[in-house]
């Protein structure tokens, strides 16, 4: 029988609108939802391709044991048991700590899989849950909490003027502001309107296109930047006085801090003309509402969250915080707690409370990466077993060989993924996970069902895993629920939604507050005021202004390294038709770009002899990647870009994992010394 259905795709947090035709148990047909409200029909070219990845032959479709190194079809009951009973010894010899789960992104918008995984976590006992969350988004959540109380979003679509800063949405979509992503035609109907857009970049990125001012910035240096436009708005006297006057605090402390940033210096540091500085500030403060869309560009860098509050005090001192076509506060719905409440405490905490305790306390996590050096200082791993559900520690961490070292000191490794991975390749047993037309989850933000399409065949959902798994452990109390729907509508309780009211609403629920709130009522600050003297992070002994530090590892900073690597490695850059290091293996993606390029700078390539599309040795001091190049004279000098993602030719090869921002413990991803050389 052919049906339709009208579901979203869960490729990534975008979650398009998608119209799914079926017929019997197959998916004969996707088309993007035209009724969809923000996205109108669209779907990028992986959500196009989602029947490919979905009936890809590479796919998973029974649980694999590995024995002798040769991996060996078993049942999901042979799993259950072997998982079951060997978490158990563990957990009797050395503590349930000894357990630790990375999750990638993808969990981050699958509300039930994480509620399922963090209430097994929970009846366990293990605290050492990590995530993505050790490279992703968390200097905006910290910078936000501790500034303002909670994490704004560009309202970019009444913006007069939007700074895209380190962020390119032509590429990446982003979640939260515009409605993404029908973004590009929004932003070019923006632009049509006369939106002022600066683009803060080392290279022409999408939307630099679209730029009235792009700004090629050194990498890393993005704070002093933000800096010096504080000062030439203090100066000038182009901030808002009476809103400063009314609604923050620190302003005084403020004045006096930047006063030591001479626009001299901060055009030598960011290799930015004094003119444009001037330029830009003028142009954010003089056409507001202006919003700023901060991005990844931002913190995969040793200094990440400082350089997110100097942002934080420009929106500020501006006038554009919590207000129209400024940056306004976003308020997810609270979704039910995971946590067991008559479950064993446990008296350790989560790895990496003592190396960056704010990260953690803030994330109530584990930090992946010291998680690794953990395991690889100790001579016996504290680690004992690793479930990745969802995730690519290699090649998404920083520092992909000690990564790998640090995964074969592990006792015992389970996989939950769709294929078998450079990650699943070092576990003892990879499960088949069901793909997102297999399985009902809720989706974050917008607030939304994801309806099961058709019925999985050997894979299982993330959500019933961890069910299955507890219940096999004995902690079946805790997981009375009998179907998705049930544990849909525990998990939805708070929110006064149910499975049904979610089932009516599949364009989603936004939790929009209107602008003005927090101006109104107070921020949940300690002084009620936005911070730009935060008293959090004087508190846990931060600087409580942000004040600009040079990255771990830069021409400036290690001036001796740098004789021996001068060229600054940039990672990750978003592709359209890649999810990270997912689909590589998915032939109509592929081909849309087969291999990456290390784009480089003519005239840098000149200096080292180097040619379009040579073949190069790249080179940190933690490794090497031969990779071809790709000159443009849309990069910097002096400095490379290299995508993420590609196992083969792993940037992460040479990024550093133990110099972190010691507030967010984030790597700079962007700013690793490297040399290169022609082969
Ligand atoms: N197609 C696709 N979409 C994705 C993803 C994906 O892998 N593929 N990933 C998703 C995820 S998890 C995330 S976090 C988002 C990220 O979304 P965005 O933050 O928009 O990331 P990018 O599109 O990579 O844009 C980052 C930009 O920062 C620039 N940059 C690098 N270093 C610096 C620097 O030091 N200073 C400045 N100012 N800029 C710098 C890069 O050149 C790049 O153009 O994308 C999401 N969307
Ligand atoms: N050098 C460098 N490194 C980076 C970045 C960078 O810009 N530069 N970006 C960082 C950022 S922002 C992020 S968010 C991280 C991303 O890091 P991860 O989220 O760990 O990376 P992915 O490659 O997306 O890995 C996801 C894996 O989960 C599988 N998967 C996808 N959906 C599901 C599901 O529903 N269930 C299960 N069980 N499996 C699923 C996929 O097949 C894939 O193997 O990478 C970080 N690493
Ligand atoms: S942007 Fe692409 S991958 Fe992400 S939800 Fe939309 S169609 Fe799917
Ligand atoms: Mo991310």
């Amino acid at each position: 029988m052919i049906k339709t259905i009208n579901t979203f795709c869960g490729i990534c947090e975008s979650a398009c609108g998608m119209k799914v035709t079926t017929e019997g148990n197959r998916v004969s047909k996707i088309e993007g939802l035209h009724e969809h409200v923000r996205t109108k029909g669209y779907l990028c070219v992986k959500g196009k391709s989602a029947l490919d990845i979905m009936y890809s032959p590479h796919r998973l479709k029974y649980p694999l044991k590995k024995k002798n190194n040769v991996w060996e079809r078993i049942s999901w009951e042979e799993a259950f048991e072997i998982i079951a009973e060997k978490l158990t010894e563990l957990k009797k010899t050395y503590g349930a700590n000894s357990l630790s789960v990375y999750h990638g992104q993808s969990y981050v918008k699958d509300c039930l899989a994480m509620f399922c995984m963090k209430r097994f976590l929970n009846a366990f006992g293990t605290v050492n849950l990590c995530s993505a969350a050790s490279e992703c988004f968390v200097p905006r959540i910290i910078s936000g909490v501790t500034t303002f109380g909670a994490l704004p979003a560009a309202d970019a679509s009444d913006s007069n003027c939007i700074i895209f800063w380190g962020s390119n949405p032509f590429a990446s979509g982003i979640m939260f502001g515009l409605n993404m992503p029908g973004s590009i035609k929004e932003f070019t109907h923006l632009k049509e309107q006369g939106v002022k857009f600066i683009v803060i970049d080392p290279m022409v990125s999408g939307i630099a296109k679209l730029a009235d001012l792009h700004i090629k910035i050194r990498p890393g240096t993005d704070g002093a930047l933000a800096l010096g436009m504080i000062r030439v708005i203090i100066e000038n006297q182009l901030y808002d006085k009476e809103y400063i006057d009314n609604y923050t605090s620190g302003f005084d402390q403020l004045k006096g801090m930047v006063r030591k940033y001479e626009l001299k210096q901060i055009e030598e540091t960011t290799k930015v003309p004094r003119e444009l500085i001037n330029k830009a500030a003028r142009m954010f403060a003089q056409n507001n509402p202006a919003s700023i869309v901060p991005g990844v560009g931002l913190e995969h860098h040793t200094n990440a969250v400082q350089t997110l509050r100097s942002l934080a005090v420009l929106s500020t001192i501006t006038g554009n915080i919590d207000r129209a076509g400024g940056n306004t506060m976003i308020c997810p719905f609270q979704l039910a707690s995971a946590t067991i409440e008559d479950a064993p405490r446990q008296s350790q905490p989560p790895i990496g409370s003592h190396e960056h305790p704010l990260f953690v306390k803030m994330m109530n996590q584990a930090h992946a990466l010291v998680i690794i050096d953990e395991i690889l200082k100790n001579k016996e791993s504290p680690t004992k077993a690793l479930i990745v559900a969802g995730g690519a520690p290699v090649p998404q961490l920083a520092n992909t060989n000690k990564v790998r070292e640090a995964l074969k000191k592990i006792d015992f490794i389970v996989v939950i993924d769709f294929f078998m991975t450079e990650t699943a390749q070092y576990a003892d047993l990879v499960l088949p996970a069901a793909f997102f037309l297999e399985r009902d989850e809720v989706f974050s933000y917008p607030l939304s069902l994801q309806n099961k399409v058709v019925k999985p065949e050997g894979c299982m959902s993330d959500s019933w895993f961890w069910c299955e798994l507890a219940k096999k452990m004995g902690f079946e109390k805790y997981f009375p629920w009998k179907s998705s729907e049930e544990i849909i509508d525990f998990v939805l309780k708070p929110t006064g939604f149910s499975y049904q009211t979610l089932k009516e609403h599949p364009e989603g629920i936004m939790n929009k507050l209107p602008p003005g709130k927090f101006l109104k009522n107070g921020f949940n600050t300690p002084t009620k005021k936005i911070e730009i003297y935060s008293n959090i992070l004087k508190s846990m002994g931060y600087d409580p202004l942000p004040e600009y530090k040079e990255p771990f590892e830069s021409v400036v900073s290690t001036p001796e390294l740098a004789q021996q690597f001068p060229i600054t490695l940039i990672t990750g850059a978003r592709l359209p038709m890649y999810l990270h290091s997912q689909f590589r293996n998915i032939d109509s993606l592929k081909k849309l770009h087969p291999e990456p390029f290390m784009e480089l700078h003519p005239q840098t390539a000149h200096d080292y002899g180097i040619d379009d599309n040579d073949l190069v040795r790249v080179e940190s001091k933690r490794g090497k990647v031969v990779i071809k190049t790709k000159l443009t004279e849309s990069i910097l000098p002096q400095v490379a870009h290299i995508p993420h993602g590609w196992v083969e030719k792993d940037c992460n090869i040479l990024t550093d994992h133990e110099n972190r921002d010691p507030i967010s413990g984030f790597p700079g991803l962007n700013s690793s010394l490297c040399r290169i050389t022609k082969i």
